[in-house]
Formats: C-alpha cells, sequence, structure tokens
C-alpha cells in the first residue's frame, strides 16, 4: 500500500516537472493540478483490485511507462518546442530527422526522472519475497468492497479531468477542437489526459476514414488532368519572376474593407494603397480558411488545397506527401525559408513546415525579442531582423514570412502611439482593430522600404496577402455601422469576408486591379506561372488568376462566389453578385454540385495522402 501511495506521489511530481520544463505557468496551476488527480485516479482505479503480490508491480510498470512517456514528450519537446501527437509519430518515422540528435537532446538533470525507482525497485523485489504472506491480508469477502472502490476512483477520476477540461475549453474555445497549440494543453490539462484526448480523437478519425477503391482514385486523377489541360499555352506573366526572390507575406486579420478607407482624414493602410497603385491587385480575392485559421491560410497558398472539412491540415496531416511550391521551387535551385516569430509548435508549424519543404523555419528562438507586442514580437522588429537575415542569403529564396501583431483581439493598442486618430472609435473593439492594422501598415512600409535600400527590391516578386477575417459575425453591426451599411445581410457579410491580394513584380509590371474573384486556392498556381514554372503536372485545386477567363472563391462550407452570382447552398440563397438581388438557387444546381465535388476531391485527397500519386499520374500522361 506504502508503495503504491509512494508511487503515485513519484508520478504526480514528474508530471508537475515536466510541466514547468515544458514552460508551463502557475497561472495554470488549479486546471493542471485538478486534471492530474483525475488522470491518476482514472490510472490507479484498478489498483484495489490486483492482488497485493501483482500491485506493487503494476505500480512498477505503470510508473515506467509513464516516465517513457515523459521522456519522450520531453525528448521531442527540446527538438519541435512541442507535445507528440499520433499523427505526427507518422511524420517523424517518415522524415527521420531526430534520429541524428537524440544523444544532444539529453540533460543530466533527466535523471531525476528516475530517482524513485531506487525506492520502487527494491521494494518490488522484497513485496516478491514478501508475496506468500500477501494472502493473510486479502480475504475473500473484501472483494465487493474492492471492487466499489475502484468504481469509485474511476468516478472521481473522470469528474476531476473532466472539470480540468471544462476549465480549459472554458477559457480557450476550440483549442481542443483544432489542438492548434499543444504545450498550452498540456500544459492546462496535464500530460496523461492531453494523450487520452489526443488518441481518442486519433482513433475516432481513423475510424471514420473511408479508403478509397481504385475507381474513385482514378476518378480525382482524371479530374486533375482535365483541369491542367484547360491550361493555356500562350500565359500572360508567364516567367517575369524567373530567377528573381520571391517573397509571400501573410498578414494576420488583414480584411479587404480597410483597403483605400479613411478615416478622420487618414489612410489606414496607407503604404498598402501606395503599393497597390504599382501592383496587380486583386480585390476579389476571399478568404477560403475554415477551422484551422492562420494554417488554413499557409495551406491553401502552399499546397492549392482545400483545408479540411473538420480541424486542421496542419495538425491531421502532416505526415501526407505535399507537392507544394516550397517544394517545386528548391527544383529550380530556391532556398526555401518559413519565417514567423512566435512558439515552432504553434499549429504544430515545427512538423508541418519541413514537411511541407521548407528548408529552414525561422521562429521565435531565432529572434531577439526587443519590441513585443501582444502575443509576441512586433511585426516591426519581425521585418527588421528577417531583412537582416535575408540580404545575406545568397541565391534565389523563397521567404514565406507570416506576421503577428495585429492579431485578434487588437487590444494593445498604446503601442501604436495614436498613430491613427480613430475619433470616436478609440477604445472600441473596432477602433482597436483599426489601430492595430494601421500599425501592421506600417510595418510592411518599412519592408517594402528596407527590400528598396538593400537592392532587392527589382530583384522580388512581392506577395501580401491577408491570413482570414478580422470582425467576427457577432460583431457585424460595428463593421456596418463603420461602412455605412443599413442592412449587413447575408449577401453583404460574405462579400465583405474579403482580404485583400497584392503582387508587385518587378519593375510595376502589369500594375492594376483586377476584379476576377478567387481565394488562397489561387495564390500558388499564380505564383508559378509568374515565377515561370509549367504546372502542368503540378496537382491543384485553384486557378492561375492572371491566366484565367473564370474565376471562383469557395468558403469550406460550400458558400461560393462566382464572376456572377454569390451563392450560399447551404441557405438556400443565391444572389446577382453585383447587385445583391436574389438569383433562383435552383439555376446553380451543377455549379453546386461541382463545388461540393471539389471540395470532397481535396478531403479525400488528403485523408488518403493522394498528392503524390496524382502528381505520378499526370507526369506519366502528359499530353
Ligand atoms: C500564431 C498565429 C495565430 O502563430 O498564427 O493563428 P490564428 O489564431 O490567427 O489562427
Ligand atoms: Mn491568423
Amino acid at each position: 500500500m506504502v508503495t503504491s501511495i509512494i508511487t503515485g506521489i513519484a508520478i504526480f511530481i514528474k508530471l508537475l516537472y515536466f510541466n514547468n520544463l515544458i514552460g508551463g505557468r502557475i497561472y495554470s496551476i488549479t486546471g493542471l493540478v485538478i486534471s492530474l488527480i483525475g488522470a491518476l485516479l482514472i490510472l490507479l482505479c484498478l489498483m484495489p483490485v490486483i492482488k497485493a503480490k501483482w500491485r506493487v508491480r503494476s505500480m512498477l510498470i505503470l510508473d515506467i511507462v509513464i516516465t517513457l512517456l515523459i521522456i519522450s514528450n520531453l525528448l521531442f519537446y527540446r527538438y519541435f518546442n512541442d507535445i507528440i501527437t499520433l499523427p505526427v509519430i507518422a511524420q517523424i518515422i517518415m522524415v527521420g530527422s531526430v534520429s541524428s540528435s537524440v544523444i544532444n537532446l539529453i540533460h543530466a538533470s533527466d535523471l531525476l526522472f528516475f530517482i524513485d525507482f531506487l525506492i520502487l525497485i527494491p521494494a518490488y523485489i522484497k513485496a516478491n519475497k514478501q508475496s506468500q504472506y500477501a494472502k493473510y491480508f486479502y480475504v475473500k469477502h473484501r472483494w465487493p468492497m474492492r471492487v466499489l472502490l475502484s468504481i469509485a476512483l474511476l468516478a472521481a477520476g473522470f469528474v476531476f479531468s473532466y472539470y480540468g477540461i471544462y476549465l480549459l475549453d472554458k477559457n480557450q474555445p476550440n483549442i481542443l477542437t483544432t489542438f492548434y497549440d499543444k504545450s498550452y494543453i498540456a500544459q492546462h490539462i496535464g500530460l496523461i489526459n492531453y494523450h487520452a484526448i489526443d488518441a481518442f480523437k486519433y482513433i475516432k478519425e481513423e475510424m471514420q476514414k473511408k479508403p478509397l477503391n481504385e475507381d474513385e482514385k482514378e476518378k480525382i486523377k482524371l479530374w486533375f488532368k482535365e483541369k491542367n489541360a484547360l491550361t493555356p499555352e500562350e500565359r500572360e506573366y508567364y516567367g517575369l519572376g524567373r530567377g528573381k526572390n520571391l517573397m509571400v507575406v501573410q498578414v494576420e486579420a488583414l480584411q479587404g474593407f480597410v483597403i483605400g478607407k479613411k478615416i478622420n482624414g487618414m489612410e489606414i493602410t496607407p503604404n498598402l494603397n501606395a503599393l497597390i497603385e504599382k501592383s496587380i491587385y486583386f480585390e476579389n480575392y476571399y478568404c477560403e480558411t475554415a477551422a484551422g485559421g492562420t494554417s488554413d491560410a499557409e495551406f491553401l497558398v502552399n499546397t492549392s488545397l482545400y483545408p479540411l472539412k473538420n480541424g486542421a491540415v496542419y495538425m491531421k496531416y502532416p505526415g501526407n506527401y505535399y507537392y507544394s511550391l516550397p517544394k517545386i521551387l528548391k527544383e529550380k535551385g530556391y532556398v526555401c525559408f518559413a519565417m514567423h516569430a512566435y512558439k515552432p509548435g504553434f499549429w504544430n508549424r515545427s512538423v508541418m513546415y519541413p514537411s511541407l519543404g521548407f528548408d529552414e523555419y525561422l521562429n521565435k528562438n531565432h529572434y531577439e525579442h526587443d519590441e513585443v507586442i501582444g502575443m509576441g514580437l512586433s511585426d516591426k522588429s519581425f521585418f527588421r531582423q528577417s531583412m537582416d537575415y535575408l540580404k545575406n542569403v545568397k541565391g534565389p529564396y523563397y521567404a514565406f514570412l507570416v506576421t503577428l501583431t495585429s492579431h485578434y483581439p487588437y487590444d494593445n493598442t498604446e503601442a501604436y502611439n495614436n498613430a491613427l486618430n480613430v475619433g470616436e472609435l478609440k477604445g472600441t473593439f473596432l477602433g482597436n482593430y483599426l489601430e492595430a492594422i494601421h500599425y501592421a501598415d506600417a510595418s510592411l512600409g518599412y519592408l517594402i522600404d528596407r527590400l528598396k535600400e538593400e537592392g532587392l527590391w527589382d530583384n522580388t516578386v512581392l506577395a501580401v496577402y491577408g491570413d482570414h477575417y478580422a470582425i467576427s459575425k457577432d460583431r457585424k453591426d460595428e463593421l456596418a455601422d463603420f461602412l455605412d451599411i443599413d442592412d449587413m445581410n447575408d449577401y453583404m457579410w460574405v462579400k465583405h469576408q474579403k482580404v485583400p491580394l497584392i503582387i508587385h513584380l518587378p519593375g510595376d509590371e502589369g500594375a492594376g486591379v483586377r476584379t476576377i474573384p478567387g481565394g488562397g486556392l489561387d495564390l500558388m498556381p499564380t505564383l508559378l506561372n509568374i515565377m515561370g514554372i509549367d504546372s502542368k503536372t503540378v496537382p491543384m485545386m485553384g486557378r492561375d488568376l492572371l491566366n484565367s477567363d473564370e474565376g471562383l472563391a469557395v468558403m469550406r462550407n460550400g458558400y461560393f462566389i462566382d464572376d456572377n452570382y454569390l451563392c450560399l447552398p447551404a441557405d438556400g440563397a443565391a444572389y446577382d453578385v453585383k447587385t445583391g438581388n436574389p438569383y433562383p438557387i435552383e439555376n446553380l444546381k451543377d455549379k453546386i454540385d461541382n463545388i461540393f465535388m471539389e471540395l470532397d476531391i481535396s478531403q479525400k485527397i488528403l485523408e488518403n495522402d493522394m498528392v503524390e500519386e496524382i502528381r505520378n499520374y499526370l507526369l506519366n500522361n502528359k499530353e
């Protein structure tokens, strides 16, 4: 009994210590302790019904398993700055990237995790010797009591665990569905409950997966073949960026309505407005992200595949093969950098960026945090340090920069020193957003100046776009007031889900406004054309917006906007895209079927890891 209690306490302390090593803070301690107690009670619930001679042995095994779990997570954390998740294990096995340096990841202090075995192993030997006497202590009529005790432990364990998980879910809604910050979850509900939820999600997903038969696979491959056959032979802007650096900047929560807009006589985004004058500007570019937020935007742009119906691709399919923008550019001799000065494990980036083919991921650990606003390093410092780095890179590069400062809830306005006079909106949600995006715009202005100063401007293709909307639907009245919209109906609301896309070519080539509708899916094909890369054998779902007669933006729920209509299938409504007049949705049946088929194809590709197969098929079946 005493040994069991000591082991229980030892495991508890190890889990707490682990939490400390992965950066857990004291504010998370209540939820964590409750959750840990819950998890331990569940793990120990069988002890009362286990025979005495087996009990110490079982405790020892439990302790060993949990210690190994902690150690593997600790090593993983030291390498990837993140916690292990089941889909990631597949990725690690594939990439095999950790193997070389495992030894370097071990610290002498890790021995602390094994101290309790000094007591436990002798106790185990002793218990073995004494086991012949054990029968005197456990007589049969005590069985019901022991079963009851087991049930009580299990029930109490569930109540504690549930409460800890509930606390986390209350403070961070969505975190458990998307798993966007795994270390945060582990810090708040403990490693055991974290792994239990992860395993549950994984098993559920695996059970829901429907493997495709050959026929279905064939149809998907054919769909790509037919789609790619439509690529015109003569293409505009083809190769204008060949051999130049490619810089893609994904701006946090840059929503379209701020472009060209003034408040109290001041432009909200003066630098973007000026850039637009000299660039190709897609004014009908829509947000196509789903539950994966920022990570979905990154995924769309680098793979030209739709995000998942549920959850984030970055979390669920990091082990898939992707024939992505960085991989294609690498084949042309480019070095590819992903840059984002935040926790590397956030959105599983430390695993997903290598999987997408980025050579290097410059994250929080690579930047000096000399100016922090809100969530982390300020955009200005981020751009300054990124440019300091990039100016020394030889050869053409693809730099994918993801900003951070203008992140929800936009309330760090003090740092902006009233640079934008928002008047009576001061201190409101919308006013705060305008100040934040004005700051992001100023930072972009700095980036452009730096590119010019370093003599890189004419050697760079620069694409800037917003990752997703900034104003959530529950704030739609604030937006309507600001934009003087009397009736922010569904049509109006969806029309405002735009995120601007600006592509600047050397020599201001092609500058002007493009009205073709599109979204994140279309950036990769558009850029490949500009970079002079033939994409006939690249499996992409989007279209080259500079060489398509028809445009299309599709949201993950099936809402779509084409050149003529804005259609909301789930609501049974369609509108003329220009006037907003209702349009009979029955007339769009074929189009709707097509869109759902496309979404389904993309989903199946991801679930069945089909990109490589499609790519090979396209290579072998060139016209
Ligand atoms: C943090 C940032 C936030 O790394 O990308 O993601 P979001 O919350 O916008 O999805
Ligand atoms: Mn975002």
